[in-house]
């Protein structure tokens, strides 16, 4: 079993039940105990601004399954939830799950880049993280609260349960 986080973002089609909606179903995916899940974050969006607001979380997963496998069921459930991918880079999602981390690997693959690409400096990623994974490390030795300390929150708003 190895340690991966999985960020999840939606801004169409009520938000927050596609975020639960997926939590449901990547807590059912085989050989996987999902271990924890951070509150939801809302936050203007990131790239066009003519966009709905993003709902923001991120996930822990203990999974046997490999890298390629845990990205094919992600995208199953992404198409599940209605996700249409267009050509428009940052354009608005009914459901995004994204591999942030997956154990201390560093993937490079076509399909698959790990850690995940600006991750490293987005507060809607760090902050949702650090609330399941307040000490963890990055592949390459940084320190998620060195992250967190030039990553300001403003701009995001912790959603009530
Ligand atoms: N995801 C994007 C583009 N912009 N902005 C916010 N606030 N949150 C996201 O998850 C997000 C975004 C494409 O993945
Ligand atoms: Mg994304
Ligand atoms: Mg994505």
């Amino acid at each position: 079993m190895e340690r991966v986080y999985i960020g999840l973002g939606s801004n169409l089609a009520e938000p927050r039940k596609q975020l639960q909606a997926a939590l449901t179903a990547i807590a059912e995916l085989p050989n996987s105990h999902l271990a924890a899940t951070s509150s939801l974050y809302a936050s203007d969006p990131l790239g066009p601004p003519d966009q709905p607001r993003y709902v923001n979380a991120v996930a822990a997963l203990d999974t046997g399954l490999e890298p390629l496998q845990l990205l094919d069921a992600l995208q199953r459930i992404e198409q599940e939830q209605g996700r249409v991918r267009k050509a428009e880079r940052w354009g608005p999602r009914t459901l995004d799950l994204d591999i942030l981390l997956f154990g201390s690997r560093q993937l490079a693959e076509e399909r698959l880049t790990v850690p995940h690409y600006h991750m490293h400096a987005r507060a809607f990623v760090l902050y949702p993280l650090a609330e399941i994974a307040c000490e963890l490390l990055l592949p390459d030795g940084r320190s998620l609260q060195q992250l967190l300390a030039e990553c300001p929150y403003a701009g995001l708003e912790r959603m009530c349960d």
